[in-house]
């Protein structure tokens, strides 16, 4: 587990409610996702990047060939999802557990007494009734977010999504093939520097981790899925805002599950997972307020 990154679901004990407690999701009317066709091809995967993280398995650069494949411009989003539920009846597995992980930063002071955190990565909170619906547990809904990602979902509720909507996850090596965006090796899917002409091409954290962000990007949590403008491939938000899990273990033989892109809570300082080649992993049956996904398709 990476500091920032998120904790596994068994990490802590947490009591859940018997019944979900949340609000109807307000409905954003159908929204069609937009896949990109992508043609395939080989590119440089990885990085030998001495600032990176080697020991996440970041290296060494090698070369992968990739089938023409198609993957979402942007991450599923509530409506998506809203409509998934509403079709299915389908129960996320933070509201089957009851509870999910969510940044204390973004408690109420009641609720962050209350709910158990982890030793060394104290900004984890195990809250009591946090679930996609409500991403910061009793009192929280999806107002204003519709068209954010949804969080707080498993790797087995992405791929339960999935098989609903006729698609699949991405593996590792296609998502990160789409997320370069046609560049060879560079740091980030839109080049090298972090804010090209100070301008801020993603959402992460600014100021001091973890107790205070300036949202100098214009976020202090998730932002809308379309927010900065995309990759060379059209591709919205593989960096930060929220971690893309993929269909790949961790490494064989894992249980974990591979994510990718970084979320809102990376900082510069220790965590720079929104390089375009870092990764990170978690139990299939985790979830985290800063942890969602996209599809891919195979022609
Ligand atoms: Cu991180």
């Amino acid at each position: 587990m990476s500091a920032c990154c998120g904790p596994s679901r068994d990490a802590v004990s947490v009591t859940g409610p018997a019944e979900p407690t949340g609000e109807p999701v307000p409905s954003a009317g159908a929204s069609s996702p937009r896949m990109i066709a992508l043609p395939g091809g080989t590119f440089r995967m990885g990085t030998d990047d001495a600032s990176g993280f080697a020991e996440d398995g970041e290296g060494p650069v090698r070369e992968v060939t990739i089938e023409p494949f198609a993957i979402d411009a942007h991450c599923v989003s509530n409506a998506r999802f809203a409509e998934f539920i509403e079709a299915s009846g389908y129960r996320t597995e933070a509201e089957q557990f009851g509870w999910s992980y969510v940044f204390g930063g973004f408690l109420p002071g009641s609720l962050r007494k209350i709910s158990p955190r982890l030793p060394e990565v104290p900004w984890w909170c195990g809250v009591s009734g946090a679930s996609w619906r409500q991403p910061e547990g009793p009192g929280s809904d999806l107002a204003g977010r519709t068209d954010h990602p949804v969080v707080h979902v498993t790797w087995n509720d992405a791929k339960a999504f999935c098989r609903w909507a006729g698609t699949r996850l991405p593996t590792e090596a296609e998502w990160e093939y789409a997320a370069r965006g046609g560049l060879d090796q560079a740091r980030y899917p839109w080049g090298d520097e972090l804010t090209p002409g100070g301008e801020h091409r993603c959402n992460i954290w600014q100021g001091r981790f973890p107790t205070h962000n300036t949202a100098e990007d214009g976020y202090r949590g998730t932002a809308p899925v379309d927010a900065f403008p995309p990759n060379g491939f059209g591709l919205y938000n593989v960096a930060g805002n929220v971690w893309e899990w993929c269909a790949d273990r961790w490494s064989p033989g894992s249980p974990a599950r591979a994510m990718r892109g970084g979320s809102y809570l990376c900082h510069e300082s220790y965590c720079n997972r929104y390089r375009v080649a870092a990764r990170t992993h978690n139990t299939p049956d985790s979830s985290t307020g800063n942890l969602g996904f996209r599809c891919a398709a195979s022609p």
